[in-house]
């Protein structure tokens, strides 16, 4: 059960973000306008929005997710692998004081973003990506066990971030597509396979028994109202041309 959700406004500086995606350069006033649709859709599910403003100085910044990991028990503030986000993480602490005591930080020996990290009730995987390292993941499972939590690490080599290709539904069930569809690490939850051609939607977010999924992709669209789950359709077309994902618009806690 989630009660809240930090976003953070996409600047103009996002035309420079990041991306491997070869679909050109987003549009800003149609981002800024998929960006409040997708506020919209977290605030459908019963969630307080806190919205961030801008940062021009960063432009992967609206790509919250990466920046810290909210848990049930503490927040950890992360060391983003890419050099061009390090910077982020101060602007999302003050948010994240609001709401938590508990708060840790990954260190610079280490490198962390957690879009790599997925949370299965109290345990999180932890994709070993080109953002997020063995130390980083060390560090981070070593915070979780103070709190009764658990952590561990999943090879990966094909994707971006882990919840690029897998995300948890909640009942023992995951979408996933690529690699993770036969990842041991995942043997014993049931896995949806996503098709290679609406890969982009194996990222879609699980909130208080809504899924939310990307607009443009009916066969998953179909594939999740075919297992009974309530679904909002949002269009994120513009933060998938940055390789941005649903999830990784919004910590969610
Ligand atoms: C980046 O490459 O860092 C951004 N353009 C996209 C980050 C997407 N985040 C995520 O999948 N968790």
């Amino acid at each position: 059960m989630f009660n809240y959700a930090i976003v953070r406004t996409p600047s103009q500086a996002m035309l420079h973000g990041l991306t491997e995606a070869n679909l050109g350069p987003p549009d800003y006033h149609l981002a800024l306008a998929q960006h409040q649709g997708y506020i919209e859709a977290l605030e459908s599910c019963g969630l307080t929005v806190v919205t961030l403003p801008a940062l021009e100085a960063f432009p992967d910044a609206c790509f919250v997710e990466d920046v810290a990991l909210l848990t049930p028990h503490c927040a950890i503030l992360t060391h983003p692998g890419a050099p061009s986000r390090r910077g982020e993480v101060e602007h999302i602490e003050a948010a994240v004081r609001q709401h938590y005591h508990q708060i840790h930080r990954i260190s610079p020996q280490g490198h962390l973003e957690a879009g790599d990290v997925m949370m299965v009730g109290s345990h999180f995987y932890i994709g070993l990506s080109a953002r997020t390292d063995m130390a980083g993941a060390q560090e981070l499972i070593a915070i979780l066990e103070q709190y009764g939590m658990r952590g561990s690490v999943v090879t990966m080599s094909e994707m971006l971030h882990l919840k690029t290709g897998i995300n948890y539904l909640e009942n023992n069930r995951m979408l996933a597509f690529g690699e993770m569809l036969t990842h041991p690490a995942f043997a014993q939850f049931e896995r949806i396979a996503i098709q290679a051609h609406e890969s982009y939607a194996a990222n879609c977010v699980w909130i208080n028994g809504t899924v939310l999924v990307p607009a443009g992709f009916p066969e998953t669209l179909a594939t999740v109202q075919a297992l009974g789950y309530h679904t909002r359709e949002v269009a994120v077309s513009e933060f998938q041309k940055l390789d941005g994902g649903l999830s990784c618009l919004s910590l969610r806690f």
